[in-house]
């Protein structure tokens, strides 16, 4: 990213700065993420068009969604992109999309959570978002990628990459691709909450990982939710799901501390307390019987996606090095086990 490029881009959003820094920032896999550092701090990213094939759908759910949002809950923080002089949520220039976003001050975003507090907190504040957006209508939202949390879709996906993947990473892989056959009635049981309509469609965020809730530096109270790329509709498992998945992990998703890999009970009663504080009445019965399903169905397609990503020669995640996807699926595969290995008598205290 050269100056000339980020002052042309700054300008059309009416900014015009003499004196400015740019640097990478956080650890997102699939946009290139920068903090811009002129009179005031902006968050710009460079979107990932091969991934979001249509990146002007991103910016309509966005637009539905706060539209919707400040006026029914105009207290509500919703971190949204600037607008271009000319009224855009995203920047078309020369071929790319930008996107630019004010820098929440004071703020830090974690991998890893290192108090129970902040599980509750961010569960709370993913909680609220989806609360807020309990009533707002479907129609008009679209997919921003197709078939994202289809877990049976995913799950061909697998199979086709056990088809025509590299026959070297297929041996290495032989555990993990037996581990995570062995797994596929949790394809089934989503299949069949869709298929019998047993839970509803809501707006989703799709992405709740630890590290897309911003913290405040002083109190650690959660002040927002960011990366809003995927916000459309989709089941609660999807949300509920990577909280459990990233929140109560003893390790994060990179870790190769094969032993320490696990589930921490503690953080996820703060979780659930969290989420259900703002969730509690809109959720429907059948989704209270599926709570941690939804950790299972998360940590399972993730899981997929790194295994499958591994074997088609890793096309879709940056790697950092070659056994990075593998050792990913491997870390999914350990906490899977684990949240398996506890779900019985927390159900049964819960
Ligand atoms: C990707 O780019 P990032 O880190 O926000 C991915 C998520 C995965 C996550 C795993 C569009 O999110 O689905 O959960 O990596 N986003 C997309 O870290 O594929
Ligand atoms: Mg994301």
């Amino acid at each position: 990213m050269n100056l000339t490029l980020l002052r042309e881009i700054l300008s059309l959003y009416g900014l015009k700065e003499t004196e400015l820094t740019i640097k990478p920032l956080g650890s997102g896999l699939i946009h290139q993420t920068y903090l811009v550092t002129a009179e005031s701090k902006y968050v710009l990213q460079k979107i990932n068009h091969a991934i979001f094939k249509n990146p002007e759908a991103i910016a309509r759910n966005i637009d539905r969604a706060g539209t919707y949002l400040s006026k029914n809950y105009p207290e509500y923080i919703f971190l949204t992109p600037l607008r271009t002089q000319k009224g855009e949520s995203i920047l078309l220039l020369n071929g790319v999309y930008w996107r630019l976003t004010p820098f929440a001050e004071n703020t830090y975003s974690p991998d890893l959570l290192e108090k129970t507090e902040q599980a509750y907190e961010a569960a709370k504040a993913f909680g609220t978002l989806m609360n807020n957006l309990n009533g707002i209508p479907l129609v008009g939202f679209s997919e921003t990628i197709k078939d994202f949390h289809n877990l049976s879709f995913r799950y061909e996906q697998f199979e086709e990459a056990i088809q025509n993947g590299s026959l070297e990473r297929k041996k290495l892989s032989k555990e993990l691709i037996q581990f995570y056959k062995e797994q596929n009635r949790l394809v089934n049981i989503f299949n069949k909450l869709k298929s019998e309509n047993l839970i509803p469609l809501r707006v989703q965020h799709h992405d709740t990982k630890i590290n897309n809730v911003l913290f405040d530096q002083k109190s650690h109270k959660a002040v927002a939710v960011c990366d809003l790329d995927t916000l459309m509709p989709g089941y609660f498992l999807s949300d509920l799901g990577d909280m459990i998945r990233t929140y109560t992990s003893a390790e994060n998703e990179e870790s190769t501390k094969w032993e320490a890999i696990r589930i921490r009970p503690e953080y996820l009663n703060a979780l659930l307390a969290g989420y259900l504080s703002e969730m509690d009445q809109s959720l429907t019965a059948t989704e209270k019987e599926y709570l941690l399903y939804a950790g299972e169905f998360m940590i399972y397609m993730q899981g997929l996606r790194f295994l499958s990503d591994f074997l088609m020669g890793d096309t879709y995640y940056p790697i950092k090095h070659p056994l990075n996807n593998f050792n990913r699926a491997k870390n999914q595969m350990l906490l899977l086990q684990d949240l398996q290995r506890i779900k019985p008598d927390f159900e049964k205290t819960f």
